[in-house]
């Protein structure tokens, strides 16, 4: 079976301690220096010692392949590490539980630490999660008794209780590190300048610690991080939205001159105090990538949406969370959410805002393989997470159709004043190429068979009426530029209604 990363060697494996006769973890250093000259007459050699297979000694770590060595089993997304060990930071959060269980479904085992802090962010703001989830506990036992996966647990503060990070990173030695533990709202971090020092504060100082903690501890481990597209903002210039880095072919012109501009960090234009955060975290990533050899992933995940895995519908303990206020709700799951309980959907502005999208389940996919392939030893790569890419409008206009026409529910669309300073009509040309043809992802699930999938689960009568209770949330009063105001309707653009007849049928 021709797998995505059969062909890679020891020298992307986690399982690998590296010796030799240099200093390989100073800057600069390609593998191409290394396999140029193996022997011990050369000044710069390297050679690996494998801790799942001791016997095997010192040899050339790019001597051995994933599909010859026994310790990586060929599974449908690529070979994995057997019994991988994964750790999960922000474990409880609506991404976070859904890859532990995704993960322990796939044979890792998964640890995972989280301090509660979304929990308390959306009570803070007096919202709740429309999905009933249930306490940690609870859900680890549902883990272990429906699914059979045994995820071990700590209840750390990634930033405030590095001790006891240190002591878990320690003891479990993990393989993989994947960072969601941040705060991922923007309106949460334009409330005002104690949630903008809280974000940044938190997001930042939190993940440089664990990029310090890695190259303590486990080096050889690699780290995907969560980053976002909007990091890249909306450039008015329609220039693409590379995934990380400029082409090897791209140059930049001034005057009658020319440079390379290939492998340089593309130009990042921020849309708030919270994505400001994650480029910030780019940049020491990437430093840490080229000063310690360390090795991630960034990936810059378009807008999420979804509710459905098959591990958290498999049983109602299992669910992860769904939030449809202003601050933790992000554009589809509100308006499948606003279409529900009758709430006029939220279009902000001319709704013309175009992002990338990726639904729950392909976002899973896309984890795993990208763990599946671990970069190599000072490799900083990026990947643009993404299926598709929409503009509000048609975002609106599929819930509203589908609600309308196979659940009889009557949808009215609205644009609200847009209380974000972004461009409502601009160019968008994402670059998203890596993860399908490198990395072998094919996204599984289409819009309109999540969005089926999301109104099945929210008109359930354990959800809608937790919709109705929040309500008074919906319409946003964060406001970029500090004004004290909950947004007016600006026009009521569509109103669709069911047409008699029409039966309820799955896309
Ligand atoms: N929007 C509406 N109506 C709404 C809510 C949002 O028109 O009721 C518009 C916004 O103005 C924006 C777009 O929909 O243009 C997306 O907004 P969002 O709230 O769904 O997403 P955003 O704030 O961009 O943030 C979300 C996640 C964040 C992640 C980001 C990916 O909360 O963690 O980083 O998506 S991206 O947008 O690609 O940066």
């Amino acid at each position: 079976m021709k797998t995505h990363n059969a062909k890679c060697t020891c020298w992307n494996c986690p399982a690998i301690n590296l010796a030799g006769k240099v200093d390989f973890r100073a800057c600069g250093q390609s593998k191409e220096v290394f396999s140029q000259g193996t022997g011990e007459d050369t000044e710069a050699y390297i050679v690996a010692e494998c801790t799942r297979r001791p016997d095997l000694g010192l040899y050339d770590p790019m001597g051995v392949t994933f599909d010859e060595c026994p310790a990586w089993q060929s599974t449908p997304l690529g070979y994995l590490l057997k019994d991988m060990r994964v750790m999960i930071l922000g474990i409880d959060g609506y991404l976070g539980w859904t890859l532990a269980l995704w993960l322990g479904s796939q044979g890792c085992r998964v640890c995972g630490v989280d301090n509660f802090s979304r929990r308390d962010w959306v009570k803070e703001r007096g919202a709740h999660t429309v999905v009933p989830i249930s306490r940690m506990t609870e859900r680890l036992r549902a883990a272990r008794d429906v699914l059979g996966i045994n995820i071990e647990f700590r209840q750390i503060d990634i930033l405030n209780q590095r001790n006891l990070m240190r002591e878990f990173i320690e003891e479990v030695k993990p393989e993989a590190i994947v960072h969601y533990g941040e705060c991922p709202s923007a309106p949460y971090s334009m409330i005002d300048l104690e949630h903008a020092s809280y974000v940044q504060q938190n997001n930042v100082l939190g993940t440089l610690g664990v990029l310090f903690m890695m190259r303590d501890l486990v080096p050889e481990s690699s780290l995907i991080k969560l980053g976002t597209m909007g990091e890249y903002g909306t450039p008015l210039t329609g220039r693409p939205l590379f995934e990380g880095m400029f082409p090897a072919d791209s140059v930049l012109k001034w005057g009658d001159r020319e440079w390379s501009l290939g492998g340089e960090i593309t130009p990042r234009d921020p849309v708030s105090f919270y994505h400001v955060s994650k480029v910030q975290d780019t940049f020491n990533v990437y430093e840490a990538c080229k000063y310690w050899w360390l090795r991630s992933y960034d990936v810059m995940q378009g807008v999420i949406y979804g509710v459905h895995t098959p591990q958290v519908a498999a049983d109602p303990r299992l669910r992860t969370r769904l939030d449809i206020d202003e601050w933790f709700g992000t554009v589809i799951n509100r308006f499948v959410a606003q279409a529900v309980v009758g709430f006029p959907l939220t279009m902000y502005g001319a709704g013309e805002q175009i992002r990338g999208f990726i639904a729950l389940e392909d976002a899973m996919q896309c984890m795993t393989r990208l763990i599946a392939h671990p970069p190599e030893p000072g490799q900083y790569d990026v990947v643009n997470q993404m299926s598709g890419y929409y503009s509000v409008r048609h975002l609106a206009e599929t819930v509203a159709r589908i609600a309308s026409q196979e659940f009889r529910i009557p949808v009215v669309i609205q644009r609200v004043e847009n209380p974000r300073v972004e461009a409502d009509i601009h160019p968008f040309e994402p670059v998203y190429d890596r993860l399908p043809e490198h990395l072998g992802f094919k996204p599984a699930v289409s819009l309109e068979e999540e969005v089926y999938r999301m109104l099945e689960l929210l008109t359930q009568p354990h959800v809608k009426p937790r919709i109705e209770e929040k309500k008074h949330l919906i319409l946003p009063r964060t406001w970029w530029s500090g004004l004290k105001k909950q947004v007016e309707t600006l026009e009521v653009v569509e109103e669709i209604k069911y047409e008699p007849g029409v039966t309820a049928q799955q896309p």
